[in-house]
């Protein structure tokens, strides 16, 4: 091995798709810790992240839907025909929000194929560090609202589905293991 090929055997880590948890893993309902300092590790854990997001694909995931209990997450809002805008957010704390609330049909890559309709504040104010560790405040509303708010709460344990009666939160999971169920035995039928 050349010293080239030593170096960036070291120091270039190739990107990841983890796997997703989904419900009812009880990883998915603890709380995460705030990072505390954003590193190469951490940088190494978003581009992960973005790339589980990416392949799944969705537009937000949280650290701890792949197992991490930290407080990142990652967001791409861009639509179809617009270029990647990946978004970081390390430590995020919503400091105001707007007294206004919106319904949206939310979806989650922790409880697949299940959508239902939640109420959210419209706006809200947010402080976090990006990609880089540098602080950012600003103001979230439409699709980034819903998003960041959904991914917030998976730092906090919460799940869009937890919002719901507890009818459809029990259909919800049901629905979901049986998938899981479905898919195991065409595997090993295979
Ligand atoms: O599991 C997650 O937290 C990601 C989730 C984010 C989200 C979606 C909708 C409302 C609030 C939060 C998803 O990405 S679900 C999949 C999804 O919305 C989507 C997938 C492909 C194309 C467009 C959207
Ligand atoms: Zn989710």
């Amino acid at each position: 091995m050349t010293l080239d090929e030593s170096l960036a055997a070291t120091y270039i880590k190739p990107m990841t798709i983890r796997p997703i948890l989904t419900v009812p893993n009880p990883v998915l309902k603890q709380r995460s810790k705030p990072v505390a300092k954003v590193t190469d590790e951490t940088r190494a854990l978003m581009d992960d992240m973005l790339e589980t997001m990416y392949a799944a694909p969705g537009i937000g995931l949280a650290a701890i839907q792949i197992g991490e209990p930290l407080n990142v997450i990652v967001m791409d809002l861009s639509k179809d025909d617009e270029d990647p805008n990946p978004q970081y957010f390390v430590n995020p704390e919503i400091l105001e929000q707007a007294e206004e609330q919106k319904p949206y049909e939310e979806g989650c890559l922790s409880v697949p194929d299940v959508f239902d309709e939640v109420e959210r504040s419209a706006r809200v104010k947010l402080r976090y560090l990006d990609y880089h560790g540098k602080e950012v405040v600003e103001w979230a509303e439409g699709l980034y609202a819903v998003c960041i708010q959904h991914e917030m709460d998976h730092l906090n344990g919460v799940l869009f589905i937890d919002y719901l009666s507890r009818l459809k939160r029990k259909r919800a999971v049901k629905k979901v293991q049986k998938a899981e169920k479905f898919a195991e035995n065409i595997k090993d039928a295979s």
